[in-house]
């Protein structure tokens, strides 16, 4: 078998890059270990920038987005007993974010692909790569016991943080970055009605929480918890009881509680892998980047790199021009550091450190102050937030996107 781009995965990066190559005419082909079913059963992200939702516009799948979707103005940061509502549509010139979860987002892709007749390889097992840098890179699977080969063009590692793309090179040639959190978030949800309008983040001395949602009738929330905490000591009072606690009267008091439709611990990291392409493969999404989702940048970070590496690939095969390839890396890089940056700096205001002292904790207070009083700190807040614009990815050597 052969195609023009082997993608690896078929989450967010997989399907979204599958989808706009298919619009630019570039064959492809997705492989993928898990069932559909278990990759759309995975919770977890729920607020789309406007550039993805603008990328998923160009695709015409945005039908059920703008009927289900919710287009959110402003969040809330809840410290000291007071909510604070930063309005980011006015400090951002005008933008908002969208709120619609990754499950729907990765559903309508796949609903797309399928229409389109595009082949994903679904429980495709022991996926291998090999000759990435050389002139004939494949890649070979194990599917209903037969092993496969699909040889290709490029190969587009969309697999995760977990996934083979990464590990397949040579440490030599990888330069990592990590911060680990000492801390994870327990997040639960739910069939009730949201406790607020729009997303609530709170620093509270017991910890973190978030009030997030899918849906004016389904709610998401999380609340800080230690690393050595497991999921089954939660019953649904004891989260619904710590998540009150975190809260301010208001929102206690109004707070609808209800069956957990779904309870899991993430832990929290910061992980950059550089540089994302070696020969042929180019990775994408949490292939090379994690980010904890106090900024709500994972998918979108995933989103903004399918963006350049959809644009450079087109570029290869209509202007015979690998300019685009060649300046994936650090294009891309420049607007994911950004990204690392603002997710570190929402996680390190609304979190308890265990080794915060005195100190660290004035800080927090300071910056949260600062915050909500200064138009010039909403301003940054609030451009980060709504997704920097993808030109931010420019290198200062003025590359092409
Ligand atoms: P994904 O991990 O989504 O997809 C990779 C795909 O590759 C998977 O389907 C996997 O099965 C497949 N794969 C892996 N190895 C393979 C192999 N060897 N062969 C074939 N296929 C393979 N982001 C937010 O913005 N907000 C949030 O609230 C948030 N919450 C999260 C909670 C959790 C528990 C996790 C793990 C992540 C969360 N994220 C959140 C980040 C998340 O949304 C990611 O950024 C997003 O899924 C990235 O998409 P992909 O890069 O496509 O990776
Ligand atoms: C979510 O709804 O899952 C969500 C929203 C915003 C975040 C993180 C998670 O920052």
């Amino acid at each position: 078998m052969r195609t023009k781009v082997a993608i690896i995965g078929a989450g967010p990066a997989g399907m979204l890059l599958g989808q706009l190559l298919h619009s630019y005419g570039i064959e492809n082909v997705i492989l993928e270990r898990q069932t559909k079913d278990y990759v759309l059963s995975r919770i977890r992200a729920g607020v789309l920038e406007q550039g993805t939702v603008e990328m998923l516009e160009t695709l015409g799948i945005t039908g059920r987005l703008h009927a289900e979707g919710l287009v959110h103005e402003g969040i809330e940061l809840l410290f000291g007993g007071q909510r604070h509502r930063v309005d980011l549509t006015r400090a951002s010139g005008g933008k908002a974010v969208t709120v619609y979860g990754q499950t729907e987002v990765t559903r309508d892709l796949m609903d797309a692909r399928e229409a389109a007749g595009l082949t994903t390889q679904y429980l495709a097992q022991d996926v291998a790569l090999h000759d990435f840098d050389g002139k004939n890179p494949r890649v070979s699977y194990t599917k209903d016991g037969l092993t496969h080969e699909l040889a290709c063009d490029f190969i587009a590692g969309c697999d995760g943080f977990h996934g083979v793309s990464r590990k397949v090179l040579p440490s030599s040639a990888l330069q990592t970055y990590e911060r680990v959190y000492p801390f994870g978030w327990l997040g639960l949800l739910s069939d009730t009605r949201p406790v607020s309008n729009e997303l609530i983040y709170t620093n509270h001395e017991r910890g973190f929480a978030l009030c997030s949602m899918r849906s004016p009738t389904r709610s998401r929330y999380y609340v800080q918890c230690s690393l050595d905490e497991k999921v089954e000591a939660w019953t649904d009072d004891m989260f619904w009881d710590e998540l009150r606690r975190r809260l301010d009267r208001e929102a206690a008091e109004s707070l609808i509680t209800g069956p957990s439709l779904e309870k899991s611990i993430a832990p929290l990291r910061s992980f950059v892998a550089e540089p994302m392409r070696f020969g042929r493969l180019f990775l994408a999404g949490d292939a090379a980047h994690i980010v904890p989702p106090t900024g709500a940048k994972g998918l979108n970070l995933a989103a903004s790199d399918v963006h350049y590496l959809s644009h450079a690939l087109r570029e290869f095969y209509d202007d015979k021009s690998s300019a685009g390839l060649d300046h994936y890396s650090a294009t891309a890089l420049k607007r994911v550091w950004k990204a690392v940056r603002f997710s570190w700096w929402m996680t390190s205001m609304t979190h308890r450190f265990p080794d915060n002292d005195g100190f660290a904790t004035k800080l927090q207070q300071a910056e949260l102050d600062y915050v909500v009083r200064s138009s010039a700190a909403r301003s940054s807040l609030a451009e980060n937030y709504v997704g920097l614009p993808y030109s931010f990815g420019k290198p200062a050597d003025g590359a092409r996107e």
